[in-house]
């Protein structure tokens, strides 16, 4: 039997993840891993956090604190963030933890040995203002391949090439803006060039692979493989293990993908089994490495990951690597930076993790981007309620009523049973072959099935005409129940656990699907509420929290206020404006949509002063208006700026301008 690896990308420990993290790399694996673990296969589901790297350098010094207290923090915020969400990773580890660290070194080392890595002088560019080397997010510029203009210096945010400082075009320093100086320096180089030969070999022999992750690596190999520089002068990260490197560390990206190792050893050794067992999973013909990522990784997953493991030589190549495109909202990149994203935790606040982790698989983005919104969530949220959450709910509560509490004596309906089966069985196939969304589509279809079954048998009609016929129903819907538990329990974990306790029933594998689990008199718990459903405007309470997620980001744990450069200042577009309308927003308790005339265009901003103003004291009167804020979607709203107000023990009061302003005048 085949071992599986099951890895997730290791999220750089920066920042607090939000949804599109959770949709591109650790939802789906952690389906798989359930999937497999509930067929009895040998799994085992590492990653952990990414702790080197510039960025988390930058974010140390935005906040004032050290690397090492940011990675502590996010580490465990992270880890708390997934546990919530149900990813069942066997081990989460840390890439500064000493081990991980060692374990790089020594790869470096023996591929340093075996001639694929091998030391450059070279130029390297340096920020005269700053008094430092700028490597990779350092320097920004635009991309040499799609001119777009958010490349750094190790990889192009927009399509994903891997770049060099020397190549971007237009380079600048990424931290004061200052146009860079060249410097010699020395670094060492992975011969890439040495693996094109076999990559061309081993990839064209993937074909089963999904065809966006493949389409990439051959235009990657069809641009030819050069060497990249894997050492940077910097002083966070793993350090070069040679005398002459002194003060230099290992590229991130050298040394994360090792991680996935590093975690797994990690595994053993902490559950107490021998540390030599690691290699049953990395160093073995029969195991299956099944890699999650999101787009933007696929090169260091499929051309510089297998080139280190075969320059190595004895361990394990991915068996797949089901990357996954991005997930959106309104059309635009989640990111928690930019205020555009839903953190994880912010949603936890409010919402149970089951309905998001089912409509992130129904809506999941794996052939193309996919849009995440509140409306989409709703639909599917009472999708749960109404279908699974009504099935299940009905049949018991039936049962318990008219057949107090325990499974009447019938046959099972075996046509009914039968489509049970058949289900897992079509599921098994689809989630085999990394198709989770149509998996958990034809899950819900069997639910619905459920549902049309209760309605045309009329149980309630039965149980007086024809009693016998009344107790198959209600045997063979418990039953379904039982089966849907199973397999909806890799998609919603939380949930099926609930079903199986109302049921009475154990943890369950995948092949108890279709079949009698619940035999005549047995006695089934107590009835628990699976779904909430959601009215209009749900989505209001999240409005607060969106704002936490940027201060979160901006300016955690600083104790002085932050200081803007008077040209940052100036960017924000102040005007004077004059309200012409005032509406209410349906279901929305504190918000008001307000028309504004500032001069150049009427605006719709979404303010809110519902518990401040009445509509008639807004009427025409002139007011501040922050009028270059990026829009922003307000319960259903569209909002393009902010009106601006005081906030203090005694209230709320909107800055009002001088009487003889006119809407468009300059505020300064
Ligand atoms: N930390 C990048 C990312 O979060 C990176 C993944 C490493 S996987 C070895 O996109
Ligand atoms: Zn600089």
């Amino acid at each position: 039997m085949p071992k599986y690896m099951v890895t997730s990308a290791l999220p750089y420990a920066n920042g607090p993840l939000h949804l599109g993290h959770l949709a591109g790399a650790y939802l789906p694996a952690d389906i798989y891993a359930r999937f497999l673990r509930m067929n009895q296969q040998e799994v085992l589901f590492c990653s952990g956090t990414d702790e080197h790297g510039v960025p988390i350098t930058i974010t140390a010094e935005k906040m004032g604190i050290t690397p090492m207290q940011v990675v502590d923090k996010f580490h465990s915020i992270i880890a708390e963030d997934f546990r919530r969400f149900g990813i069942s990773f066997d081990n989460f580890s840390r890439t500064t933890r000493p081990e991980h660290m060692k374990f790089a070194q020594s790869v470096f080392l023996e591929l340093l040995e075996k001639g694929h890595i091998v030391p450059r002088d070279m130029k390297q560019l340096y920020c005269p203002d700053c008094k430092r080397y700028l490597p990779d997010r350092y320097i920004n510029g635009t991309c040499p391949k799609c001119g777009s203009e958010d490349a750094r210096g190790d990889q192009c945010e927009s399509c994903g090439t891997w770049t060099e400082p020397f190549e971007l075009v237009n380079p600048k320093c990424g931290i004061c803006g200052a146009v860079p100086e060249t410097r010699d320096t020395r670094h060492w180089f992975l011969l890439l060039d040495h693996f094109q030969g076999w990559l061309e070999g081993w990839l064209g022999e993937q074909s089963d692979w999904k065809t966006n992750v493949l389409k990439y690596c051959h235009s990657w190999l069809g641009d030819g493989l050069r060497e990249r520089a894997i050492t940077r002068d910097i002083s966070w990260g793993v350090p070069v293990p040679l005398e002459e490197a002194k003060g230099k560390v290992l590229y991130v990206w050298f040394e994360a993908v090792l991680g996935y190792i590093s975690s797994t050893k990690e595994y053993f050794a902490k559950a107490g089994k021998d540390p030599e067992e690691w290699k049953k999973y990395w160093q073995s013909s029969d195991a299956r490495l099944v890699q999650f990522i999101g787009k933007d990784n696929i090169v260091f997953h499929c051309i510089i990951e297998p080139s280190l493991l075969h320059g190595l030589g004895g361990y394990t190549l991915p068996w797949n690597v089901p990357a996954n495109e991005f997930l959106n909202i309104s059309g635009e990149k989640f990111s928690t930076s930019k205020g555009t994203g839903i953190g994880l935790a912010d949603y936890l606040e409010h919402f149970d993790p089951d309905p998001m982790r089912y409509a992130l698989s129904v809506n999941a983005p794996e052939s193309r981007d996919s849009d995440f919104s509140w409306m989409e969530y709703q639909s599917r949220n009472n999708e749960l309620a109404d279908v699974l959450g009504n099935f299940i709910n009905r049949t018991l509560k039936f049962t318990s009523s008219k057949f107090s509490g325990k499974v009447p004596e019938a046959v099972n309906d075996t046509v009914l049973l039968g489509k049970a089966e058949e289900t897992a069985a079509d599921m098994a196939v689809l989630i085999n072959s990394f198709k989770f969304k149509k998996a958990i589509g034809v899950a819900m279809e069997l639910a619905r099935e459920g549902n049309r079954y209760f309605d045309t048998a009329k149980p309630w009609k039965s149980l007086k005409t024809n009693p016998e016929e009344c107790a198959v129903t209600v045997a063979s819907c418990l039953n379904l129940c039982a089966s849907l538990a199973v397999i909806f329990e890799p998609f919603i974990p939380f949930s099926t656990e609930k079903i199986r306790r109302m049921l009475g029933l154990d943890k369950l594998s995948w092949s108890d699907a279709g079949t009698v689990l619940l035999k005549p008199d047995h006695e089934l718990g107590n009835a628990e509420i699976l779904f909430k459903k959601l009215e209009d405007g749900f989505e209001e309470v999240m409005n607060k929290t969106e704002i936490s997620v940027e201060e979160e980001q901006a300016a955690p744990e600083a104790p002085e206020t932050t200081q803007v450069d008077f040209e940052d200042f100036m960017k924000i577009e102040f005007k004077v404006g004059r309200i012409l309308t005032v509406e209410d927003i349906k279901k929305a308790n504190k918000l008001y949509k307000i028309e504004v005339d500032t001069g150049d265009r009427v605006r719709t901003v979404v303010a809110g002063m519902k518990k401040h103003y009445s509509k008639e004291e807004l009427q025409g009167r002139l007011v501040s208006v922050v009028c270059n804020l990026k829009p922003a979607k307000l319960c259903g709203v569209v909002s393009h700026g902010m009106l601006m107000a005081s906030d203090g023990e005694a209230g709320v009061f909107l800055i009002e301008p001088g009487a003889d302003a006119k809407p468009g005048d300059t505020i300064r």
